[in-house]
């Protein structure tokens, strides 16, 4: 049986009234995520149209999930909400602090026994507001969720930029910050713009090399990692229905990396095998009741040029494999034309390391079509040239896998089977040698290719691709292998050539495991005590922040101005810096470090005007702040790219940034600083970027005035006494000016509290 079968039971007793009455209301027929969306209302049936891309609408997701590098600060802020138990179901997955070393068994034991601490606050606090918890080890929470939570139909949140993987299982998933998911816990509405719409036909059928990685790997190159921004990206032809669930997954969870809001598929059969076998065939009857309202209305797939904002074509029949990077995910080589490509670009040919993972591609089609390349080799008589790393998805995948034979070829190359987790997908990663810092390529299955991440090396040249290929180019050693039409030398020298890969989309036998690791939270948690010891390096009660004084924000300072791509992982990096996800001070000590200077292209290295002196950025920080300076970071587009971290947002409010001003924002991020009590402020005019000079004065002159579509006035005092007056647009309505006004969203969940 499902897990919370009757919660949802309850939403698809609600789903036909709603989505007949939305219809109605809209006047026109529905796609399936407006479907969702409009079941979705906090307040029941839909009474107006919606505009997209423009209207706030407050939606009641069904469930919250969070990985334990976001989960501490989140629930850190839930803790002050004044609340007993989560309003909704929420579980916690214990999956981003456990480094990748010497394989699963040990790194394991070496995870729980450093971060004891952390894990036993999340399982304690899990405990006390009745949130199931997934131990250490027990796999990513985006494949633990697809296999037990999501369903179709269904709407969730989670603390983390990956949640839409669960639109492979046609559910309305959506990533947000900590303080979005406090909303939910506490029973509040969540406010979201309603999404635009992107339509992505898929005609044809995967064939060959070809896999789903490389439909997500086609629309990141043709989207680019801002096209997404703000649309819901719905996916549905023929080809839609020839994929499996989890090859739908790997398709939505890298949608983030487009910036949409999430991706989705219909449901389907391929989705009801899905459901049925992973012991949920109860939510597959109840959904094929449902098949017309979870899927679009017949009219937007015969016409869908006249539902979406933007529509894309892609013919399966005629994708090749592809390789997306070095240094962003959007950057797209077909493997046919990697060889002229990564000459032209000096990008080092020889891979070190095929690692395949990340809640992206951590499936068991997934493992079971690159074990038949591995087997192939082994057969064959090749010898992996790279070195080679798995992190599986699930403790149930890697149970399965391990029964059914899967993992058998992986050793036989000597490849490592790193724990079920993130691993080096997200920077926890030993990785011996990476600290020379030497030029290097690496090849991987994972989402996202961002410089540093994997190992923190900024000189490795990693390159994005499906589970299969990495299998190739690992054995192959070369990044402009092409496993089509090359072929290989094996240890008697004899010309050998890779067949295509064969996968299987569920196991035979059905999955399995001895221990899943899950863990039901008990029955009454009121008398479970949560303990954070106040002398504690990794964990700290957080301080609210302080409420806007009502006056003009005056005298503020350029803390930086930051060039080019400033991602989360510029703004907060993760790796090492994980470890100190629950102390707001202590990770405050990693603030931008790693974003560029504008001023003098060098990272971490910022004027102090008070000294006349470069420092590094979070000590400049502290300077002003201890002067009782207030400070203005400034960036480029699609500034905060990437994760969903809202430490990127508290760690400069902790330190005393007041306002942020960018050409353009990432959704997540700019929702987690105003949430936070920040100003997310946009250049009216894009080239004002230029005016910011860099021992500028910031003036918020009519800051008194703030309200819904009104530009802000900031005046920027230079140097040498001229000034420069520049308008700032915002995208906050009256709710959001309120979390400014008291400081942050919790201090508003507080205040109201304490009135009940
Ligand atoms: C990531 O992939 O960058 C992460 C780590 O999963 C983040 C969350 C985090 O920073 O904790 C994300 O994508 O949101
Ligand atoms: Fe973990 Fe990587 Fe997925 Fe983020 S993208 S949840 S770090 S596996």
């Amino acid at each position: 049986m499902a897990f919370d079968i009757e919660m949802i039971k309850g939403v698809y007793a609600r789903m036909k009234e709603r989505v007949d009455n939305a219809r109605e209301v809209v006047g026109r027929p529905l796609t399936y995520s407006e479907k969702i969306l409009y079941a979705h209302l906090y307040d029941g049936l839909a009474t107006e149209a919606y505009k997209r891309g423009e209207s706030y609408v407050d939606f009641a997701p069904d469930r919250v999930a969070m990985q334990d590098a976001t989960a501490q600060m989140a629930l850190l802020q839930f803790m002050q909400a004044g609340k007993n138990k989560t309003a909704v179901p929420t579980t916690v997955h214990c999956d981003h602090l456990i480094q990748a070393k010497v394989g699963a068994k040990t790194d394991l034991q070496e995870a729980i026994f450093k971060s004891s601490e952390v894990f036993n606050f999340l399982e304690s606090v899990s405990n006390k507001y009745g949130i199931g918890f997934w131990k250490p080890g027990a796999g990513i929470i985006h494949q633990v969720v697809l296999e037990n939570y999501a369903f179709p139909g269904g709407m969730m949140i989670g603390t983390d930029s990956h949640p839409p993987n669960a639109g492979g299982l046609g559910m309305v998933a959506i990533g947000v910050g900590g303080a979005d998911a406090v909303d939910v816990m506490a029973g509040m509405a969540w406010e979201l713009k309603m999404p635009k719409l992107v339509g992505v036909k898929l005609t044809g059928k995967l064939n060959g090399w070809a896999s789903p990685k490389d439909v997500i790997l086609e629309v990141a190159g043709l989207l680019t990692v801002k096209g997404g921004t703000g649309a819901i990206v719905e996916y549905f032809g023929e080809g839609a229905e020839s994929l499996s669930a989890t090859g739908k997954g790997t398709i939505c969870n890298m949608g983030a990396e487009i910036g949409a809001t999430t991706s989705i598929f219909a449901y389907d059969d391929a989705s009801e095998r899905y459901l049925k076998a992973t012991g949920r065939a109860d939510v597959a009857e109840m959904a094929n009741e449902l098949r017309e309202y979870l899927r679009s209305d017949k009219e937007v797939y015969e016409n869908p040029e006249r539902f979406y904002d933007q529509l894309i074509t892609i013919d399966l029949d005629k994708l090749e494999p592809r390789l997306n990077g070095p240094f962003t995910p959007d950057l797209m080589t077909p493997v046919s034309k990697m060889k002229d490509i990564a000459e032209k670009n000096g990008w080092p040919l020889t891979v070190e390391w095929g690692l395949i993972g990340s809640c992206t591609n951590s499936s068991y089609e997934d493992l079971s079509r690159a074990a038949s390349i591995a087997r192939q080799a082994v057969e064959k008589g090749l010898e992996t040239k790279a070195k080679f790393g798995i992190n599986p998805g699930s403790e149930q995948v890697r149970y399965t896998a391990e029964r059914d034979g899967i993992l058998k070829p992986f050793n036989d190359l000597n490849a490592v089977i790193f724990t079920n987790a993130c691993g080096p997908c997200i920077g926890q990663w030993d990785r011996e040698g990476a600290d020379k810092e030497e030029k290097n390529t690496i090849v991987h299955s994972f989402n996202r290719n961002f410089k540093k991440r994997a190992d923190g090396n900024p000189n490795t040249y990693a390159f994005v691709t499906s589970p299969e290929m990495v299998a190739a180019l690992a054995i192959a050693g070369r990044l402009d292998f092409n496993p089509i039409t090359d072929t290989l030398v094996n240890k008697n020298g004899e010309v050998v050539k890779l067949d295509p890969p064969k996968g299987e989309e569920l196991p035979a036998k059905g999955f399995d495991y001895e221990d899943n690791g899950y863990q039901a939270p008990v029955e009454d948690g009121s008398a479970v005590q949560v303990v954070v010891n106040p002398d504690s390096e990794r964990l700290q009660l957080l301080e609210s922040f302080p409420a806007w004084n009502g006056q003009n924000i005056m005298g503020a300072k350029l803390l930086i101005k930051a060039f080019g791509k400033c991602t989360t992982d510029h703004i907060s990096m993760a790796g090492p810096w994980l470890r100190f996800r629950g102390h707001l001070d202590n990770i405050s000590n990693n603030t931008l470090t790693g974003a560029v200077n504008a001023f003098n292209q060098e990272t971490n290295k910022v004027l102090n005007t008070l000294t006349g002196e470069y420092g590094a950025v979070p000590d400049v920080a502290r300077a002003y702040k201890a002067a009782g300076i207030p400070t203005v970071v400034v960036g480029d587009e699609n500034y905060g790219e990437g994760s969903s971290r809202e430490h990127a947002a508290m760690q400069p409010r902790h330190l005393g940034t007041v306002a942020v001003l960018v050409r353009s924002f990432a959704r997540i991020h700019e929702t987690n600083l105003k949430k936070q009590g920040m100003l997310a402020l946009t250049f009216a005019d894009k080239a004002d970027y230029d005016k910011v000079q860099e021992a500028d004065t910031f003036n918020f002159i009519d800051l008194t005035e703030f309200a819904p579509g009104r530009p802000l006035t900031i005046e920027l005092i230079h140097a040498d006494g001229s000034k420069d007056v520049i308008k700032a647009n915002h995208s906050y309505n009256d709710a959001q000016i309120e979390w400014f006004k008291a400081g942050s969203a919790l201090n508003l969940i507080k205040k109201q509290q304490a009135q009940n």
